[in-house]
């Protein structure tokens, strides 16, 4: 009966037992989650779920995010609610792996990229709070569990210059000063800790290093990244 007990409280308390560690990892753009994340995904137990650009990029021959950077103004909320829903649907996807990895989350689409389109007046007041209103229902009535955060710290000309090699035809309109401002406001969320919320502990890794080294220091904090118990 009391072990009946102890299993409904934690239940209650949205711990369901033998739930996977769930891992999101957040950075500025191109500040490597992609080669994170490929490296991670060669362990056991890890599932990977990549952010999903491409269906950004082709919603029934929409490319949505190509239009957000084209006419941010007109298309700013209609990319936003849908990456909204696409984040949300990789938080709620189940798994049967241990270790959940996850490229961003629904807090950096809200905290980090709203954010920013707020301050610059993209978004108008009344859109931004119908995100808003998503957004609190979404996180005050759903399991949005997240272990730990895994920050890709970088400097914006370092990331700015991985942009423009990777050449992504709707980044072309991405200037430094848009990267600058939301290296900032990452800073200001998961480093400075003086912005919105944070849902998890952050592990800081310099990504600024270069993709042939990096490995090193993924191999260094794999330990707490894979929740091993020493
Ligand atoms: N984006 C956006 N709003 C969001 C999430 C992403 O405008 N809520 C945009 C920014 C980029 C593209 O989507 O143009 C992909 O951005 P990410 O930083 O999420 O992914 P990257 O592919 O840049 O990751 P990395 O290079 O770190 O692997």
């Amino acid at each position: 009966y009391l072990l009946q007990k102890v299993a409904r409280s934690i239940l209650k308390k949205n711990m369901q037992p033998g739930r996977p560690f769930i891992v999101a990892v957040e950075g500025n753009i191109g500040s490597g989650k992609s080669t994170f994340l490929e490296y991670f995904n060669n362990f056991e137990g890890v599932e990977v779920l990549s952010e999903p650009v491409e269906s950004w990029r082709n919603l029934n021959g929409n490319n949505l995010l190509g239009l957000m950077y084209e006419d941010p103004k007109k298309w700013s909320f209609t990319f936003q609610s849908y990456v909204q829903l696409t984040m949300l649907q990789n938080h709620l996807k189940p798994t049967k792996a241990s270790i959940k990895l996850m490229e961003r989350s629904i807090f950096s689409a809200r905290y980090c990229f709203v954010e920013k389109m707020k301050r610059d007046r993209i978004l108008p007041h009344s859109s931004a709070a119908v995100l808003d209103a998503w957004f609190q229902w979404i996180t005050n009535s759903m399991n949005i569990n997240i272990d730990l955060i895994v920050y890709l710290r970088t400097s914006p000309e370092i990331v700015y210059q991985r942009i423009m090699e990777r050449n992504r035809p709707e980044e072309k309109l991405v200037s430094l000063e848009y990267i600058q401002s939301l290296h900032e406001i990452h800073e200001d969320w998961l480093n400075n800790k003086c912005l919105h919320h944070c849902p998890a502990p952050v592990l800081i890794i310099n990504a600024d290093l270069d993709k042939a080294i990096i490995q090193r220091e993924y191999q260094h904090w794999k330990s707490a990244i894979l929740n091993e118990k020493p």
